[in-house]
């Protein structure tokens, strides 16, 4: 019988959520099971570290004789039989809301509050199922930290030194399915700690962890602290990919940062509170503030995205954004 794990890819917690939920399988579904795991992508295929293997959710990927989608929206179709999620935009429509609400499977799950899909996934197997998954506790502890942006400084976040954050990493860059497919099997399996010493990890981490140090440098150099807002522009220094916490690390004690950076397709101000600031000193809706300018995003994170060649305009909009949230406090 042929199983499909189909997962949110280049995400730790879509590849600890497929490994559990494989982990799960192979002791409580039956011994003649075949395995075979499929990618799920927001975007489409060629945007990031995607191949053939990961796409978006549709019918057609619904290829096993049972079927499980982990970490992933729901799909209303009579052939998916496990689904776990934790995501707030889980259902697409009312009808796949209803299509949820009306299973009696026993065996599909949502819980928007939950920090990792991973930790859900598995408590509730072990509830319902007779999942066993005391000796998961490290990959599962370190999915929700992830997952839910809980890490307990900026520090932890930007200098990547515990394995699952370099793993992490690896994770959300990796362009081979195949490898990633070794890590579900392998996170299950043995420590973080040693898994994150597998050469081909360790040799596609090098050039990751290289381009960070000096994302982190040149953000060292040009940023400014205005008032309560760490203030950098980006816009003629060419990055590969920013660290959203880099900034806290280097001025703790700023309450904002407003960030403009260029990248081949589009020029963009990112705009967002300190994670680590006290939540109850929130006065401003970073929503509603990028929206004034055609963006959008979170009540405590958003941004604005403009043409490549837009560049002198994003600065313009950054440094009216920096005055907004130094003056109307
Ligand atoms: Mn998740």
């Amino acid at each position: 019988m042929k199983l499909a794990i189909l997962f949110h890819d280049n995400c730790f917690d879509g590849l600890a959520s497929a490994g559990l939920f494989h982990a799960f399988a192979a002791r409580h579904l039956g011994r003649d099971l075949r395995f075979v795991f499929g990618g799920l992508a927001h975007s489409p295929p060629g945007d990031g570290g995607n191949s053939s293997s990961t796409g978006a959710l549709g019918p057609a990927r619904l290829i096993g004789d049972v079927n499980a989608v982990v970490d992933f929206r729901y799909i209303a179709d009579e052939r998916l039989h496990w689904w776990f999620d934790h995501h707030k935009s889980a259902f697409a429509t009312e009808e796949d809301r209803r299509h949820f609400e009306q299973d009696v499977s026993g065996k599909k799950y949502f819980d928007p509050s939950a920090p990792s899909c991973a930790g859900f996934l598995a408590a509730a197997l072990a509830r319902d199922h007779g999942f066993e998954h005391a000796e998961f506790q490290e990959l599962i502890r370190w999915a929700d930290i992830i997952d839910s942006a809980r890490f307990s400084s900026p520090r932890m976040a930007v200098e990547l030194k515990e394995p699952a954050l370099r793993l992490m990493t690896w994770i959300e860059n990796s362009t081979s399915f195949d490898e990633r497919t070794e890590v579900i099997l392998r996170l299950t399996r043995e420590p973080l700690g040693e898994l994150v010493k597998a050469p081909f990890i360790s040799k596609g981490l090098e050039p990751l962890l290289e381009r960070h140090w000096r994302t982190v440098e040149a953000v060292k150099k040009r940023h400014r602290l205005e008032g309560a807002v760490v203030w950098c522009d980006m816009t003629d220094e060419p990055l590969l990919g920013m660290n959203k916490f880099t900034p806290y690390h280097l001025q703790p004690n700023a309450k904002y940062a407003v960030i403009v950076t260029r990248s081949d397709s589009r020029s963009k101000v990112s705009v967002g509170y300190n994670p680590w600031a006290p939540a109850e000193e929130r006065e401003h809706d970073i929503a509603s503030l990028c929206e004034r300018y055609g963006g959008g995003g979170h009540a405590v994170v958003g941004a604005i995205s403009l043409a490549r060649d837009q560049a002198g305009r994003a600065v313009a909009i950054g440094r009216e954004i920096v005055e907004t949230l130094n003056r109307e406090r």
